[in-house]
């Protein structure tokens, strides 16, 4: 399967997911324990725009946005798709950030995928299921958007190492009368190197 090549060099893959893949999927994504997590800004609780839980294999918490957040446990069929993805890529995905988007006012604001547990460099794969968003992209430091990505129900997109040092990323808010239906996206990390390296500190 050809992947298309994006403006910052992702790689997208339309339909990697079969259509009788999705459609499971989609039921076992439904079914998980979704959390509703809060922020506190200048003393006012905000409701953060999605619902999400934290995926691994392991026992590591995962910690972004100011939020720490302790895995919600390694499914059997989320194990058998992170297998797939590592031999298609040779990549070593051990965690999931699982991302569920209620409706188009369900977003996420701009950032890298930098946090420490990745480690430098990170690979991430989204896979998304569900009602089409569209993923913007910025270069880091600059506030005009350089591109808009689609991502449609069962593809994958692929952000290459070396991408989070110099772009940024948002799930882009859309008129909630327009957009009325659920997106999921399952965005695959690899996590625990650092934690071991610390601990034989
Ligand atoms: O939902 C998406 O496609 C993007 C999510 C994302 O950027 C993330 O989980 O870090
Ligand atoms: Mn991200």
């Amino acid at each position: 399967m050809q992947p298309v090549q994006t403006v910052s060099h992702m790689l997208y893959y339309p339909n990697w997911l079969e259509n009788s893949e999705t459609s499971d999927l989609i039921s076992q994504l439904a079914g998980l324990p979704w959390r509703q997590d809060y922020l506190i800004l200048y003393g006012k609780k905000h409701a953060i725009p999605r619902q999400h839980l934290w995926l691994a294999a392991s026992q590591q918490s995962y910690r972004y946005s100011g939020i720490s957040m302790q895995s919600a446990g390694w499914p059997h069929w989320l194990a058998a798709l992170t297998e797939r993805l590592n031999q298609q890529f040779d990549t070593r995905f051990n965690s999931a950030l699982a991302n569920h988007y209620r409706g188009g006012q369900d977003k996420m604001g701009w950032h890298s995928d930098d946090e420490p547990e990745l480690g430098q460099n990170p690979v991430i794969a989204i896979v998304s299921l569900g009602v089409a968003r569209y993923l913007g992209v910025r270069r880091k430091g600059e506030t005009k958007m350089l591109e808009k990505v689609c991502l449609d129900h069962g593809s994958l997109l692929l952000m290459p190492s070396g991408f989070q040092s110099h772009w940024q990323h948002a799930l882009l808010a859309q008129s909630p009368q327009l957009v009325t239906q659920s997106r999921y996206s399952l965005t695959f990390r690899h996590t625990g190197d650092q934690h071991d390296a610390r601990r034989l500190l």
